[in-house]
């Protein structure tokens, strides 16, 4: 309580935990690169330096606010300090900006200019670092890293593994992996947090843009693409569009533009997903046997229990995602319905996920010896493309998705949200067993960005125990809590990343949760206007897994659509 002086302003405390938060609500944006409201407070760019009367200079961000302060934040001490920390970074920084990944979105570059730093006083790194291509989801580029260890509290706090620390000391210190492995080498989930939070280009992830275009101008192809339901909310952001701006229709009239045959959408996969999971779910809960669920949509989470917690693969999932589903089908079946082998056809998926393109070439997700999956994009990556094509993205006229595997309920569109695969099996469930003669479904307990949702419903007279997770730090802590019996349910949702898909490694970038929020609200609002709102009401789905599959629980869809985890 009480209140401060900013610039001459008086600022009620109310509540706020560092003197950066109060400066910002007088409208004034401070500039930091270690400072993020969801990880623990470092301190160590001291770009956002204010002057305290009585204090001198402090780092906004690591201080408390205390009843009475008087503080400047442009003062000639600031401006110089500002200018002198942005200089060393500069000095020690590979400044090759116009062929970086980063060039135009680096939040150095971008300071740099703001503050007006037109040359730089102290002389030119001298050191090249290799780089480190050798994970299928990430770069690192170790010449463009500024040390303010984002990746390391984010990798360490909302992933709990730690992948990336501090090594060496004084001007040889660099952030790197236990020992200095590759990134193959280590137990990364491949989930793309740290890209979220580098403020440089010394994380990105590993871009397939080129082997798209090669598929793309290739006449002998035939190139068919899936979109995540994530993708759809965000890939405006690429375009100068407010946070979850839905752009599904523009998505699609640009993939045809440059060259798409066929455009296809993830929906159609995930509702069967629900469907084969639920159907997998009812039959455990029969039996009582390999409870709780664990869901298997997401790559990052299945490589961490992999890693991790082997003793409980048996209760994962059998269900490849939604993702794998999909390439199966186009494999399996939809090249044969055009008269193509395997081979001739290229799946490409377009994801919010880094951890996608690792998933995809997992070795048993192929068919007839080619990937079932062969490119994996992300939502930035296809973005990249339509900039490269001169596609004028805002000003064009939606188009809809082709068929017959274009279309999904509103149910496999929630996907993209934490708390969505869960409400997509209470949706099919409840509605199964009251023969569907129900309507909506909403399931508001388990919507939300917060790390850990617990809900209970009951159905056919049982009552199910439900959690959802976000984050691994988070799932680590609930498989605990189920490993010494302090909590027990039937089925958990486990995303990597915090608020499921639509905060992906692969999504346009955000400096908060607010971003993030408003993608999550467009998710749902979509769902509300969808006609089909169950998996069992998509009448696409139900033909092909009569006319294709041979009907639900057949061996054709035992081995098309489910995979095995071996410890
Ligand atoms: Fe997701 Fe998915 S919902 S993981 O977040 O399940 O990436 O968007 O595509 O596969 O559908 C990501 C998003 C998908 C899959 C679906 C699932
Ligand atoms: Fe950690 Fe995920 Fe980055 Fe891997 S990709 S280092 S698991 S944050």
């Amino acid at each position: 309580t009480g209140q401060v002086i900013i610039d001459g302003q008086a600022v009620e405390i109310a509540g706020a935990k560092n003197l950066l938060e109060l400066v910002r609500r007088i409208g004034v944006e401070l500039p930091t690169f270690c400072y993020h409201s969801e990880l623990s407070v470092y301190g160590a760019c001291r770009l956002c330096m204010v002057e305290v009367d009585k204090m001198g200079l402090v780092a906004s961000c690591s201080t408390p606010p205390s009843d009475g302060m008087v503080i400047h934040t442009n003062t000639a001490r600031t401006r110089r300090l500002r200018k002198m920390i942005l200089e060393l970074l500069l000095a020690n920084h590979d400044r090759e900006c116009p062929t970086c990944i980063k060039n135009t979105s680096c939040k150095l570059q971008k300071l740099a200019k703001q503050y007006g730093v037109n040359k730089i006083r102290f002389g030119s790194r001298d050191i090249k670092l290799p780089i480190d291509d050798s994970s299928c989801s990430i770069v690192k580029d170790p010449n463009k890293c500024i040390l303010c260890g984002d990746c390391v509290r984010m990798c360490k706090e909302i992933q709990g593994l730690g992948i990336w620390d501090f090594a060496f000391r004084g001007r040889k210190t660099q952030v790197t992996t236990a020992f200095g492995k590759e990134l193959s080498e280590v137990s990364c989930i491949n989930c793309g947090q740290c890209i979220t939070v580098c403020p440089t280009g010394a994380l990105s992830a590993k871009s397939e843009v080129e082997q798209a275009w090669k598929a793309i101008l290739d006449p002998s192809k035939t190139v068919v693409f899936q979109i995540a339901p994530a993708v759809r909310v965000a890939l405006g952001e690429e375009f100068g569009l407010p946070a979850g701006s839905a752009v599904t229709g523009k998505v699609v009239a640009a993939l045809k533009k440059i060259g798409a045959d066929r455009v296809f959408d993830t929906l159609l996969a995930a509702d069967l997903t629900t469907i084969e999971e639920s159907m997998e779910f009812m039959g455990r809960m029969k039996k009582g046997e390999k409870l709780p669920l664990f869901t298997s949509c997401c790559p990052g989470w299945v490589k961490y229990c992999e890693q991790a917690h082997a003793d409980l693969l048996g209760n994962v999932s059998s269900c490849r995602s939604p993702q794998q589903m999909f390439g199966s089908l186009v494999k399996n079946h939809y090249a044969r319905v055009i008269g193509k082998e395997p081979g001739e056809v290229v799946c490409i998926s377009v994801m919010p996920c880094t951890a996608k393109k690792f998933e995809a070439q997992r070795p048993e997700f192929t068919t007839a010896g080619v990937r079932d999956v062969d490119i994996v994009l992300t939502t930035v990556e296809l973005a990249q493309m339509f900039k490269e094509a001169g596609i004028v993205f805002n000003e064009l006229e939606p188009a809809g998705f082709d068929n017959p595997l274009g279309m999904g309920s509103g149910s496999a569109l929630i996907f993209g949200a934490s708390g969505g695969v869960m409400e997509s099996v209470v949706r099919f469930v409840s509605g199964y067993t009251s023969g569907n003669e129900i309507g909506r479904i909403d399931f508001y307990p388990v919507r939300g960005m917060q790390g850990l949702k617990e809900a209970e419903v009951e159905v056919d007279g049982q009552r199910l125990k439900l959690a959802v997770v976000n984050g691994i730090a988070n799932a680590e802590k609930l498989i605990q809590r189920i490993k010494n019996g302090e909590a027990d349910y039937h089925a958990v949702e486990v995303m990597a990343c915090p608020g499921g898909c639509i905060g992906g490694g692969g999504q346009p970038e955000v400096n908060d949760t607010a971003a993030r929020v408003q993608r999550l609200k467009t998710i749902y609002n979509l769902d509300t206007m969808e006609q089909v709102h169950k998996a069992q009401d998509n009448i696409y789905v139900n033909h092909i897994i009569n006319q294709w599959l041979g009907g639900t629980g057949s061996t054709t869809a035992h081995h098309e659509l489910h995979t095995r985890y071996v410890p």
